[in-house]
């Protein structure tokens, strides 16, 4: 049978209450997935580490405020707040995050002129970050994943899983949203019609 993993996508400072970018409650996924990584022989974890002047920051895009897009060379782009800066308080893991278990930390959005939501690919669809690879040579073929947030890193994350022929499952309780603009419905759609199974 195909060996399993747990891949934590991005539960870090920012993205938690009083963070850069937080999402609201998202603090209250840590004991979920701590519970829940135990339940799993295999745990991976994504952190968004992006260098200062990152372009996906709107600060880096004169006249343009957090929450607009932008139209990069690869399509449209949402900037945000600063966040997840390398080597920030921000861009660490929640201090309540027990992952010393972790076997691989993925870190993406390292380059300057692409963000990266998904854990398999950046935002150009076709800069892989080496997970795909690296669950090949483990012989893992089913990912299950939590995280922050459910409609932006873990759903692209989920997307991706599948496109690159993994099994994946979401699991709703340890996840939390940003929903802008309804996105949280509408990646929802997206996951069920790739037949990401959601729990
Ligand atoms: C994320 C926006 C920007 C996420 C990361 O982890 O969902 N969202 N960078
Ligand atoms: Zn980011």
């Amino acid at each position: 049978m195909a060996k399993e993993a747990l891949i934590v996508i991005d539960v870090q400072n920012d993205f938690c209450p009083g963070g850069a970018l937080a999402v609201e409650r998202g603090d209250e996924v840590v004991p979920v997935i701590n519970r829940l990584a135990g339940r799993f022989d295999h745990v991976i974890l994504t952190q968004d580490w992006h260098p200062a002047g990152h372009s996906s920051f709107a600060s880096s895009h004169p006249g343009k405020a957090p929450f607009e897009t932008f139209e990069m060379p690869y399509g449209e782009q949402t900037l945000w707040p600063d966040h997840c800066v390398q080597g920030t308080r921000g861009a660490e893991f929640h201090p309540g995050l027990e992952w010393t278990r972790a076997e691989l930390v993925i870190r993406k959005g390292f380059r300057k002129a692409i963000d990266s939501y998904s854990a398999f690919f950046e935002n150009d669809h076709k800069t892989p970050t080496g997970l795909t690879g690296y669950l090949r040579e483990r012989e893992i073929g089913k990912v299950t994943l939590a995280g922050l947030a459910t409609d932006f890193c873990v759903a692209y994350s989920a997307l991706d899983a599948r496109s690159q022929g993994f099994e994946a499952t979401v699991v709703l309780e340890a996840c939390r949203a940003i929903d802008l603009g309804g996105s949280l419905a509408a990646m929802t759609e997206k996951m069920k019609a790739a037949g990401v199974e959601l729990v």
